[in-house]
Order: structure tokens, then sequence, then C-alpha cells
């Protein structure tokens, strides 16, 4: 019996004669993620990449001055068709061609991205091993997810993934906690997927056996559907940006009424004496009182009153989901959510303390030990230049410019080849037309994908990727249930080849081979892998069955040792002892650390900082689809069915609706001086007035190709999103700091062109 595994679960897939026709969920997974039906009708559609393709001028005029390839008609030219030999041999010309002239800290090779899931056939981590065979490459470092959030954490509590392998586990919440306030709710939608595999679905009956417990749960987001699923469920429909002035209203009535818990602090943190003073007024002249904080956040001060006495009498869980960090000075929610915990003394209790996004990834929360499979070592880097991974237009646009990162100040390098695999930057990054600038300034992009997507459309070669089902890989996740032995389904469509083959034959081509394949097949790989994470396992008290077992199987159920887990409950226990890995070795309400850097927009403490000015009436919120991995499968059934006139649905209050005339299922254009996208409406009241809401994820379609500041056709909200780091400490994404102006659209709707390929010369049949 085969299975597959996808970053939103395990499936059977379901072929017949060769075709997939369904992709049917596991059994044993309560709650299976529909994002499966995409697949059969999409995985051989049009949109297929089947045969590598070069940009015209670029093979044209290969042999002459990079800049004489007409770089600015990237996205807007068609491709020629080339046999794989060409294209392997443009690709490792052009690389040994600028390693020679200017060295490997020309390459881009960061490769954002989620890719699939498969601890092998991991795009980026195929690349990043690649190119370390060849020299290495310049990085990013840290996640669109958690661009904020991984910098902070470390300075205040610990590093993000330990806190994310630790967080107290549904089962202990059910039993222990009273109270759940969940800053941006606990949307299930996103708890469909994990990176690396989701084979079994926990969130909807970690949620049901907390409200059958009795739990009272507080949803504080612009969206009542953030939170759905439990019976007490009361929506404070929170003005976007606005959370750290309703937590730090929250510790106000704490420290007024004389409830926070001063042991707990005394024992467990240090620079509390600072901030409350700080929280009082001292410093700025402003106390952040229930009424300062009700202007800001809409939530009527008497509510913050009592909300705050609810949390000091009962066990209290306070999640943040990862959106609050992905804003401008979006540290200050993160340190929020551990000061108010830290206040209310309940860290490293059962049921109580906080969550770093339960609800954002399935696995959070689960319970079980951090283990995860097979690991593919991707080498050893010789190039130490980097960015922030949302820094990417600024590094193109900026070679050698200086920018601020975690207290140090370092430069960016000069990018002159740019290799992808894995990611869709189009997707991904924002404000795409200042993108698209920076776009044409590499004298080389290399793309590796399965589809047609804007950044397979903007590259200058294009090499077809194969899919999950198209490869033997092995399915592993950290904490997830199941080890899943993923058996090639179906064929390769078209003359798509595995990242690994194409990167073994670039790296025969560039004297690397041996380093790159240590002489092995993908099969032997697998086998080696499975077998050296035996011994790891081990080290879990895990006891996996030998490889031929595994695969015969088709699944190994991880018997995961029993862990009632409770977050930071060694540190409660034993301070001394179990000190965090701060200078401090406390919680750092005050971090010296972070003082010492002198960043205005992250000093020492949390802070409300007010936004710069913003210039429109309505703040756009650009949420994970529901319907899809970002932009995954946006091609696919059930993505297709959640349109409207082929439009991505964009949700607008009634008032605001009524407001401007627009009503439910017709097309808007939503802008702001950044640009401009069409979108499908609806209308609704489970939005807050002031709020419009359309998820991420619809391919880029510009009505002009290639060319900036066209009318986006289709709904992707990274036309109009910022595109500048949320502080000097991070420099992380910041994509939900946006406000936008909507009006009815009275012009022709025009078509979708998204999912064609491009023109394609020389095709062959
Ligand atoms: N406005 C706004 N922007 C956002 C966000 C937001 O909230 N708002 N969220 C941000 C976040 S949190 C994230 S994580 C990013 C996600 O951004 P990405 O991870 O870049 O988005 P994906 O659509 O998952 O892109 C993965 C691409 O890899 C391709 N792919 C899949 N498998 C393989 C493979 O085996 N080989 C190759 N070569 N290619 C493969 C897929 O076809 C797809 O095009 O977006 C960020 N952007
Ligand atoms: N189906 C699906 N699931 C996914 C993904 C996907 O693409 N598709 N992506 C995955 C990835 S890569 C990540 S990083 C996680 C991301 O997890 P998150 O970043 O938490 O996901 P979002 O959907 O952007 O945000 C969650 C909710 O927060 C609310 N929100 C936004 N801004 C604010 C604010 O200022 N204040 C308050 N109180 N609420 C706010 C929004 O209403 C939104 O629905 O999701 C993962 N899960
Ligand atoms: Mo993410």
């Amino acid at each position: 019996m085969s299975f597959t595994s996808l970053h939103w679960g395990a499936y059977r897939p379901r072929v017949v004669d060769g075709r997939l026709q369904a992709m049917d969920p596991v059994e044993w997974d309560a709650d299976p993620s529909p994002i499966g039906l995409s697949i059969p009708g999409a995985i051989d559609s049009a949109t297929r990449i089947r045969r590598p393709a070069v940009r015209r001028s670029f093979l044209e005029r290969f042999n002459d001055h990079p800049a004489l390839r007409d770089p600015h008609l990237r996205g807007n030219e068609a491709f020629v068709e080339v046999p794989w030999d060409v294209a392997l041999d443009l690709v490792a010309t052009e690389l040994s061609r600028v390693k020679g002239e200017h060295g490997n800290k020309a390459i881009f090779g960061g490769s954002y991205g989620w890719g699939s899931a498969g601890r092998f056939h991991h795009a980026q981590s195929q690349l990043h091993r690649f190119l370390n065979s060849y020299g290495g490459y310049v990085y990013s470092v840290d996640s669109y997810s958690l661009g904020a959030g991984r910098v902070l954490m470390p300075h205040i509590v610990g590093n993000m993934d330990w806190l994310l392998a630790a967080h107290t586990s549904w089962r202990n919440l059910a039993e222990h906690c009273e109270l759940f306030v969940a800053f941006g709710g606990l949307p299930l939608k996103n708890a469909q997927c994990s990176p690396g595999g989701a084979s079994d679905h926990l969130v909807s009956n970690g949620i049901r056996r907390m409200s059958d417990a009795g739990v009272q749960f507080v949803n504080v987001s612009p969206l009542r559907d953030d939170l759905t699923g439990s019976e007490r469920n009361e929506w404070l429909a929170v003005r976007p940006g606005s959370d750290t002035a309703l937590m730090m209203a929250l510790c106000w009535v704490l420290v007024d009424e004389g409830l926070h818990n001063t042991d707990f602090l005394r024992r467990y943190t240090v620079g509390h004496e600072r901030f409350i003073e700080y929280l009082l007024g001292a410093v700025d002249g402003v106390a952040k009182t229930p009424e300062w904080a009700a202007a800001l956040t809409d939530i009527p001060a008497q509510r913050i009153v009592s909300l705050a006495r609810e949390m000091a009498g009962k066990r209290t869980m306070i999640n943040v989901a990862y959106s609050l960090q992905r804003a401008q000075f979006g540290e200050q929610p993160f340190w929020m959510t551990v000061t108010l915990s830290a206040m209310l003394g309940q860290i490293g209790l059962p049921g109580g303390g906080f969550g770093l996004g339960y609800g954002c990834m399935n696995n959070t929360g689960s319970g079980r030990k951090a283990f995860s499979g097979p690991r593919f070592s991707q080498g050893v880097n010789p190039v130490k230049d980097f960015i922030p991974v949302a820094r990417i237009t600024d590094m193109l646009l900026n070679p050698g410019e200086a920018f601020d990162y975690n207290g140090k100040r370092y430069h960016y390098p000069h990018i002159r080849l740019v290799y992808w695999a894995g990611g869709n930057i189009f997707h991904h990054h924002q404000d795409i037309n200042r993108l698209l600038h920076a776009w044409q300034r590499p004298e080389t992009i290399i793309v590796h994908e399965q589809f047609w997507t804007a950044q397979a459309k903007h590259a200058d070669i294009v090499l077809p990727a194969t899919t999950a089902l198209e490869r033997d890989d092995i399915g592993s996740a950290a904490s997830d249930r199941y080890m899943i032995a993923m058996h090639k389904a179906i064929e390769p469509v078209g003359e798509a080849r595995d990242d690994y083959a194409i990167f073994a034959e670039l790296s025969r081509r560039l004297d690397c081979m041996q380093v790159f394949t240590e002489g092995r097949d993908a099969g032997q790989w697998l086998r080696l892998l499975y077998e050296e994470s035996r011994s790891r396992a081990g080290s879990f008290a895990i006891e996996l069955p030998d490889f031929e077992e595994f695969w015969r199987e088709g699944v190994f159920e991880v018997d995961y040792p029993p862990d009632d887990t409770v977050l930071l409950k060694a540190f409660r226990d034993d301070p001394q002892g179990d000190p965090l890995q701060t200078p401090s070795g406390k919680i750092e309400v005050f971090s010296e650390t972070i003082a010492g850097f002198g960043y205005a927009d992250c000093p020492g403490h949390p802070v409300w900082l007010d936004k710069p000015a913003q210039p429109l009436p309505l703040h756009l919120l650009s949420n994970q689809p529901k319907t899809r991995l970002h932009s995954q499968y946006d091609h696919g059934a059930y993505s297709q069915a959640s349109k409207i006139q082929g439009r991505e649905p964009l949700t607008i209050n009634r008032q605001d609706a009524l407001a401007r005339g627009i009503a439910e299922g017709e097309v808007v254009r939503v802008f702001n001086d950044r640009g401009a996208f069409l979108a499908g409406v609806i209308v609704s009241d489970t939005i807050r007035p002031g709020v419009v809401q359309i998820a991420t994820g619809a391919w880029f379609d510009p009505l002009a190709k290639g060319q900036a500041n066209s009318l986006e056709k289709h709904g992707n909200p990274n036309v109009l999103t910022e595109d500048v780091g949320a502080s000097s400490l991070s420099q992380g994404c910041s994509a939900q700091t946006v406000t936008v102006e909507v009006e009815k659209w009275h012009g022709e709707v025009p078509p979708i062109t998204a999912f064609d390929p491009p023109e394609i010369l020389g095709a062959r049949v």
C-alpha cells in the first residue's frame, strides 16, 4: 500500500493506468485537509513545466556581455525549450563564469520557500548542499514566518525552535487551563499545515477537548472566525497592530490593582521594575491605562479591566499568532506576550503561561518530543555574507550599502547570479513592484520549478522539477505522529527531473560531483539517511524498524515516550539549576543587550511605538490561505472553487462596503500608492470595520507582463505591502502593516492569465 506526505497531511495516491485520480486521506487522520483535493487535476495540467526552457534573449545572446541579454525583458519574453544537456551546460557555464569573475559571494542561493515535504528531496536543502560543494553562496537567515520572533526570543527567553518544541501540550491545556486568550486567534485553516508533514491533525480535537472541559476562549482578532470550534468563545475585535497596547493596559490593571505576581517577577525575571515605571508613565508621561488602550484598540476600557481580573483569577494561557510579529515593530507583541504572562506569574505551571503560535502549525502543542527522522547534510558554506531573508530587494538594489541586524552592522554583497529552488518570491515578498526593478539587476536567474509560477516566468533558465508524487522519499516532521515511506506514485510529468538529479549532473560538469553525491544515487541516500536516523531515534527512546520493513509497511507510527509537556516547567522548578539561555539566565523584561544596541525602533523593554502615519482608511490583512499552502496549487480545484469571478476573495465589513457602494460577488480594485490589484468581494459582519482581508497566494498576474506598476488582476496582496523591516533588530517581514482603499471596479474584468504557460518557442512534442 502506498502513501505520500505533503506539508498538509498524509494521503494515499489513487493511481489508475499511470494517472493520478485522487488523493485519499489516510484513515487515521481525524481531520484531513481538503487541500489534497487540488493535486490530481493540477499535477499534469497545462501549468506544469514539462521541459527545460531558456528566455529567448538570454539564449540568443548567451555569449555576449550579460547586460546585452535584456534582463529587463524578464517576465515578458518567450522561452525556448532546449534539451536537458543544453540547459545543464548553460547553467554550468554561468556558474563557472560568475564564480571565476566575481567569486562565490556573487551567487545568491538563499532560495527561501517551503518546497515540498520529504526529507531527502527538499529543494532548498539540495540547492544549499550543491552550492556549498561548489564553494558556497550568499545565504539568508530567519524566515518570513517568524522574522522578528526568531531574533527577539533568544534575548529574552530562549531559542525559538527550542520553545516551539517544548510547548505545553493540548492534553495539559484541557486538564488545567481555564482561560485561553488568543491574540490572532487559533485559526484551524492554518493548523492544516506543518513544515515537513502533518500526518494527523490535532488542533480541532485540541480545541474540542478544552471546550468540553469548560475552558473560556477569548479571540482577540480583527476576524471572528480566527477561533472556532469552542463553546465559550468571546470575540474582541481588536484593531490590527494594536495588541501591544492592549497587553500593556492589561498589565497596567494588574499593577494598579496589585494583581501582578511580584514573587514570580523577582525570582524569574530581570528588569520588570523599569518596565513598570514605563507602564505607569514615568518615562514618556503616558500611563498605559485601559482608557489609553481603548482609544488605540477599540476594545472598551471596562472590558480590559475585567479581562485583566479574570486572567489573574484563573489559570490562563496567553497565545500569540505569528502574524502579530509579521509587522512593523513586530518584536513588541511577542515581548509583551511574555511580559504579560510573567506578570500573571503562571509561566511553567500546568495550563498557564504563554504560547507562541498554537494554531499556526499543526504540530505545536503535540506534547511529543521533537524527534524528526532523516537529515540530509547541507555541507559547509565558506561564504560568510548573508542577509535577513526579507531584505532581498534591498540587497539587489543597493550592493555595498550598510544594514543593521541584531546589534551589528553589515553590508549587502553584490549579487550577479540568483539560484532558486523550492520557493516563490512573487508570492512571499513585499512590494512586488519594487521587486520587479530589483529583479532586473542580476546577470543570471536560474529557477527549478514544477509549475509556471511568476518566479519561473521571471527567470532566465527554468529547469522542470518533479513533484513529491514522482519520486521516492521519506516523510518525517518534528513531533509528527507517523513516518511515511513516500513511494513514487506516478512517472515524472514531461521531462521533469528530481532536484537531486539536476544538481548531480551539474556537479559532474563543475568537478564537485564526489563532494555533492558522495557517489550515491537517490535510493542509496534514502537508505543511508534512514539508517543514520535510527541511532538518533534511540536517544529519544524511539525504536525504528530496519529500512526494508519500513519501506515495505509504508508507514511507521512513532512511539513517542509519554510526555505531558509544560513549557518552562524545568526553569520554574529550579531557576538556578536549569537557567534560561539568556544573559541573565532569567526572562528578560528588560534586556541590557538589546538596550545596548541603541535602536529607537526596538529599545531595551517592550514599548508602544506609534506606526508611521497610515495614509488610507482600510487596514489590509493578508493572512495565510485556507484553500492552499501559500501559492502552491492555487491552480488546483480546491483553491479555484473559492475564487469569485476568478479572483481571490477579499472580505470587507458591511458598513465599509455600503459606504463604497460595493456588493457581494462584485470585483473591486484595491490600491495604495505602491500599486493596485483586483479581487472578488465577500461582504461580512465577521470582520471588524476598517479592515479588509485577503489571503496570500493568488498567483501574481499583472495586466502588462514584466512591467512594474501594472494593475494586478488576480488578488496578490504583495503588490500593496511595504518592503521595510520589522525593526533594526530583526529586519523581519512586516507584511501586516499596510493600509489601502477599495473601490468598485467599473471596467471590463480582464481574464486571468496567471496559470497560462509563457509563450514557448521551438516546442518539441
Ligand atoms: N503579504 C504577505 N506575504 C507573505 C506572508 C503573509 O502573511 N502576508 N507570509 C509569509 C510566509 S509566513 C511565508 S512562509 C512565505 C511563503 O512563501 P513560499 O514558501 O515561497 O511559498 P510557496 O508557495 O510555498 O512556494 C514554494 C514553491 O516551491 C515549489 N516547489 C514545491 N516542491 C518543489 C520541489 O520539490 N522542487 C522545486 N524545485 N520546487 C518545488 C512550488 O511549486 C512553489 O512554487 O510567504 C510570506 N509572504
Ligand atoms: N492552510 C494554510 N496553513 C498555513 C499556511 C498556509 O499557507 N496555508 N502557512 C503556514 C505558515 S508558513 C505560517 S508562518 C503560519 C502562519 O501563521 P500566522 O502568521 O499566525 O497566520 P495568519 O493567517 O497570517 O494570521 C493568523 C490570524 O491573525 C490575525 N491577525 C493579523 N494581524 C493581526 C493583528 O495585528 N492583531 C491580531 N490580534 N490579529 C491579527 C488574522 O486575522 C489572521 O487570520 O501558518 C501556516 N499554516
Ligand atoms: Mo511562514
